[in-house]
C-alpha cells in the first residue's frame, strides 16, 4: 500500500523532467533518439556505424550512459561524435536528471542527431523517460529469439526495433518468426531493421530511415 504511491511520485518527477529535457532539444533543433538493450547487444557498435557513416550529412552527439568507466563514449568520438559520458554509479537505467546534466555538457546548437545510449539492460530502462523524440531497442542474435516474451515492457515500448549481430545467424540457434511473433503481439508493426554491424549488411536502411526522421524533424520545425 505505501510503495505504489512512492513510486508512482518518483516517475511523475521523472517525466516532468523529461518534458524539460525535451523543451531544451527542440529549442536548440536537436533530434534525439534513445538505444536500450541487453549488455553487448551492440549499441556502441551501433552508434559507431551510425556516427561515422552520417557525420558527412548531420553534426552527431552523444550521451553514454554505464555503470563505470568512460570507453563507450571515447568509442563514439572516435567515430566522430561530440560525446559525453555518464556513469550511473550503480544505476541500471539513465533518468532524465542524467540527461539533463549530459544535454547542459553537450554545444546542442552545433548538433542535429543525439543519439544517447542507455545502460545496457533490458528490463529498467523502459521505465524512466530522457525527453527523446525516439525510443529505440537493439536487440541481438546471440540473445535468443525468446527475448520478447521474457521481457515484454521493454519491446511493447519502443518506435523501432533493430535486430544487430544477423552475421551470427548461421551459428546460433534463433527462430526469427518465433522471434517476430513475439514483437508483433507487443508492439503491431514496429519499424523493424535487421542488420550486422560486424558485416554492415542492412546498415543502409538503418540510416536511411534514421536520416529521413531526423529531415522530416527539422521540416516541421
Ligand atoms: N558478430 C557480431 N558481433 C558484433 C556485432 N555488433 C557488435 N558486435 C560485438 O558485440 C560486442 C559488444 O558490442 P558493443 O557495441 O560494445 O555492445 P553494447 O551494447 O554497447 O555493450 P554495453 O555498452 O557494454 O552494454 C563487441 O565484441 C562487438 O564487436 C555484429 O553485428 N556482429
Ligand atoms: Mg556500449
Amino acid at each position: 500500500m505505501t510503495r505504489i504511491p512512492v513510486v508512482e511520485k518518483i516517475l511523475s518527477a521523472n517525466d516532468r523532467l523529461a518534458d524539460e529535457n525535451r523543451a531544451v532539444l527542440d529549442a536548440a533543433g536537436v533530434f534525439a533518439i534513445n538505444f536500450m538493450a541487453s549488455p553487448g547487444a551492440g549499441k556502441t557498435s551501433l552508434v559507431e556505424q551510425t556516427v561515422s557513416k552520417l557525420s558527412d550529412k548531420l553534426r552527431l552527439g552523444v550521451i553514454d550512459g554505464d555503470i563505470a568507466t568512460s570507453l563507450d563514449a571515447e568509442r563514439a568520438s572516435a567515430a566522430g561524435a561530440v560525446s559525453v559520458q555518464i556513469n550511473t554509479g550503480g544505476d541500471c537505467h539513465l533518468d532524465a536528471v542524467m540527461v539533463h546534466s549530459g544535454l547542459a555538457q553537450l554545444p546542442l546548437e552545433d548538433i542535429d542527431l543525439l543519439i544517447i545510449e542507455n545502460v545496457g539492460n533490458l528490463i529498467c530502462p523502459a521505465s524512466f523517460a530522457l525527453g527523446t523524440h525516439l525510443n529505440i531497442l537493439v536487440a541481438s542474435i546471440p540473445e535468443g529469439d525468446d527475448k520478447p516474451y521474457k521481457y515484454p515492457g521493454t519491446y511493447r515500448g519502443v518506435d523501432a526495433l533493430v535486430i544487430n549481430k544477423i552475421d551470427l545467424l548461421p551459428y546460433v540457434r534463433f527462430d526469427m518468426d518465433y522471434f517476430r511473433k513475439g514483437v508483433e503481439v507487443l508492439n503491431p508493426g514496429v519499424e523493424t531493421f535487421s542488420l550486422s554491424c560486424r558485416t554492415g549488411e542492412g546498415i543502409d536502411s538503418w540510416l536511411s530511415w534514421l536520416q529521413h526522421k531526423v529531415e522530416a524533424y527539422r521540416a516541421a520545425r
